[in-house]
């Protein structure tokens, strides 16, 4: 069957009522055959004065949810949403809309080009479209400032936040709240339009008010904010032509979302949203996941600290361990903090503080997670004290209780070889701070049960944060790629680059921050530590990339918290330190190194040529199930521009061919470091994308 002759749309009518419902599992998106139900039930309704008043409503868990992504990109499927709604509009019979779970998008503006708009409690609105590169492109930014006024358009569709009933229900953009199920609703909506108690007009027949200090503002913020993204800027300019006639307005919309629809941004962060869910796609998806109530955090550090406070805000209850008495009260002190961090940024009442610390019990023996149904050991990466560690939980916990590691890089196998149950381990790696960042790569070992690696994806769904599932090596998907990549920010620094040029470079490409400011922020002792740790191992046809950082360490200058790194800060005051510049003058004498210039476009290939091919390689060797998952990593993890979609899916607009000659030239520098993954020549040779894996080609 085409997609344009399945039937979603259906029509009952009861007295005077049309009922019409959509129904599109699972979210009501407004596919071909959708828009076509929705045109056809309207016209018919029309022709045949079937009823007196027509009640929209959806089946199923939500109103619809917008458009249907899935079509971006595709050949356009007539009726357009646009032409669908304006023609509603003009609808002789009025048309109420009855909106349950979330109405987002070209959900809400179905909605809006409606006569009426009833919320059933519960209801989420939202203009999320320019979280994928898009604006309300059927009506959004012209039928909202009507309604509600330009400030709230404004807001909506520049942060795509979802807004309660109550707070639609107070800016005018529903006409009633009623509790019930969406067809008794529709039912009651309809009987109310008859009888004059809920009003229906026309929203192209009202006048916006004119906000020109509203629209100022917003550009202004958007500047400052978005200033690589495209859509927002589109969007405002859409909306300050919503104060002329609706037929211009709704042309100047028309051609703004058709420019987004063809930006590599709106298919980098369409990517995104996809691959968010497509990580969950694993091969122990069937595998039933084991129940977890109670949780263990062994280690009270910032890690620890943090995992605990994410498990208490899920609703888990947590033991937390440590060693001392006095590291247990840190520890503890430092989730009432994050917790109260919650309350002031509005996410908790101080309730649901008090009821989360109630469930907080601190214990400095093991054997006090002698029942619980996972443990979670964030402790110092050194396998020694890890092996002990579980040698110990092996002896203490229930059967069936998983064990977990929240180690960044070590074996996860040779942990659970400690163990009498190796199948009941696990790598659960977290990101700093742990209750904040959204990725948590699992970490499966070679004897690892499905239902405990199961059991990490519904962990992750839980604690609201992204699963990712890694193999394991040295820095799983994650830290093995950035300790690759993040030695050309050192090598460009050592040839020529100053730090300050590297991070400006890769913070016009779209990163928050450039490696030496994320460097400076975390610590640059940590590095050095590493770096240290590895030396024994370093190959001696390696360049080495820490001759800079080390010197700078060894003045005691390790970042922000020491008020020096790779730059100085002075009381809020930031700029680069003049005694790193010397350093560096005297590395590169040292290594003989005749300083070249860069170009931004050289430091940003080099960087991001480095950070496909450690990717590539990880695709190749199975640590990530498939380049998306890379891509979901690093947007999730490592502040990866989202508007380009993830390192591999950049990797496919740049091509495997160019990418092989790129990688080939920087080889004749330093062919130890610079060399082709085997994946991309074939990619290269065959003309295959990541995508096309992705895929399953
Ligand atoms: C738009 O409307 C443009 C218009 O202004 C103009 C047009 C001319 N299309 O998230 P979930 C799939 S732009 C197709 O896991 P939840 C999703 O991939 C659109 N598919 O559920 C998943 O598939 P699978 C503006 C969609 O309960 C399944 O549905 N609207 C769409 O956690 C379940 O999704 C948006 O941006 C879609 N629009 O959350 C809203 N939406 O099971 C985007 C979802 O195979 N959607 N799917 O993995 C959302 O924010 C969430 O999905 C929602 C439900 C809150 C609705």
């Amino acid at each position: 069957m085409q997609d344009q002759d399945i039937i979603s749309v259906t029509t009952e009518i009861v007295g005077d009522i049309a009922l019409v419902c959509v129904d599109n599992p699972p979210v009501n998106a407004l596919s071909v055959h959708v828009r076509r139900g929705i045109q056809d039930a309207v016209a018919e309704i029309n022709a045949a004065q079937s009823a007196k008043v027509i009640v929209l409503y959806a089946a199923g868990r939500t109103f619809i949810a917008g458009a249907d992504i899935t079509e971006f990109g595709k050949p356009p499927m007539p009726p357009a949403l646009p032409d669908l709604l304006n023609e509603m509009e003009q609808s002789k019979i009025p048309v109420v809309c009855v909106l349950h779970g979330t109405a987002l998008g070209g959900g809400l503006e179905v909605a809006l080009a409606s006569h009426a708009r009833v919320g059933i409690k519960g209801l989420r609105i939202g203009l999320p479209e320019v979280l994928i590169g898009l604006l309300p492109g059927a009506g959004g930014t012209q039928r909202v400032p009507r309604l509600a006024g330009i400030p709230v358009a404004l807001d909506m569709s520049l942060s795509g936040r979802q807004v309660a009933a109550k707070e639609a229900l107070g800016m005018g953009l529903l006409d009633a709240l009623e509790d019930g199920e969406p067809r008794d609703v529709a039912l009651r909506a309809g009987q109310d339009a008859l009888d004059g108690k809920i009003k229906t007009r026309r929203t192209d027949l009202i006048d916006t008010t004119p906000d020109d200090a509203a629209l100022e503002e917003a550009r202004k913020m958007v500047a400052r904010k978005f200033p690589n993204l495209v859509s927002p800027q589109r969007c405002i300019e859409a909306i300050a032509a919503s104060t002329g006639p609706i037929s211009e307005g709704l042309k100047i919309e028309r051609k703004a979302f058709m420019d987004c629809l063809d930006t590599p941004q709106r298919a980098g962060l369409i990517h995104a949203f996809f691959g968010e869910r497509a990580v969950a796609n694993i091969p122990e998806k069937k595998a039933t996941p084991r129940d977890i109530n109670a949780v263990g955090v062994i280690g009270g550090g910032t890690m620890g600290s943090g995992i605990a406070t994410s498990a208490l805000m899920s609703g888990l209850s947590v033991t937390l361990v440590e060693v001392k008495e006095d590291a247990l009260e840190r520890g503890i002190a430092t989730i009432t903090k994050n917790l109260e961090g919650g309350v002031k940024r509005g996410k908790l009442s101080a309730d649901q503080r008090d009821q989360m610390l109630a469930q907080l019990t601190g214990a400095t023996d093991l054997a006090a997670l002698s029942d619980v149904d996972l443990v979670i050991e964030a402790v110092f990466e050194q396998m020694e004290i890890k092996k002990e560690i579980f040698t110990k939980l092996d002896a203490v916990c229930k059967k069936g209780a998983i064990l977990a590691s929240n180690t960044s890089y070590l074996d996860i196998n040779e942990i659970a070889a400690q163990t009498s149950r190796p199948e009941d381990v696990i790598g659960l790696h977290f990101f700093s701070p742990a209750h904040i960042m959204k990725l948590l790569e699992i970490v499966v070992g070679e004897k690892t049960a499905p239902e405990v690696v199961a059991s990490g994806f519904a962990l992750a769904k839980r604690l609201k944060k992204i699963g990712v599932r890694a193999g394991v090596c040295d820095g799983f998907i994650g830290n093995r790629i950035l300790g690759h990549y993040s030695k050309t920010a050192s090598y460009l620094v050592l040839d020529g680059a100053t730090p300050q040029q590297v991070d400006d470079a890769l913070e016009a490409f779209g990163f928050a921050m450039g490696p030496h400011k994320v460097g400076d922020l975390a610590g640059l002792d940590i590095g050095w530590m590493t770096r240290k740790r590895k030396a024994a191992t370093r190959s001696a046809e390696e360049r080495y990339a820490g001759a800079v950082a080390d010197r700078i360490c060894e003045n005691g200058w390790y970042g922000r918290k020491t008020g020096r790194g790779y730059y100085v800060y002075d009381e809020g005051d930031m700029h680069p330190n003049p005694e790193v510049a010397k350093i560096i003058d005297e590395e590169r004498a040292e290594a003989g190194v005749t300083p070249r210039s860069f170009t931004d476009e050289e430091i940003v290939d080099r960087y991001m040529t480095a950070m496909i091919s450690e990717a590539a390689r990880v695709v190749e060797d199975g640590i990530a199930l498939r380049p998306v998952d890379v891509d979901v990593v690093f947007l999730s993890g490592y502040g990866f521009p989202r508007f380009r979609g993830g390192p591999l899916h950049y990797a496919d607009t740049i091509g495997a061919k160019e990418l092989v000659r790129r990688i080939e030239t920087y080889a004749k520098e330093d062919a130890h470091y610079w060399q082709v993954p085997e994946i991309l020549r074939k990619m290269a040779e065959t003309g295959k994308s990541f995508d096309d894996i992705n895929k399953g080609g």
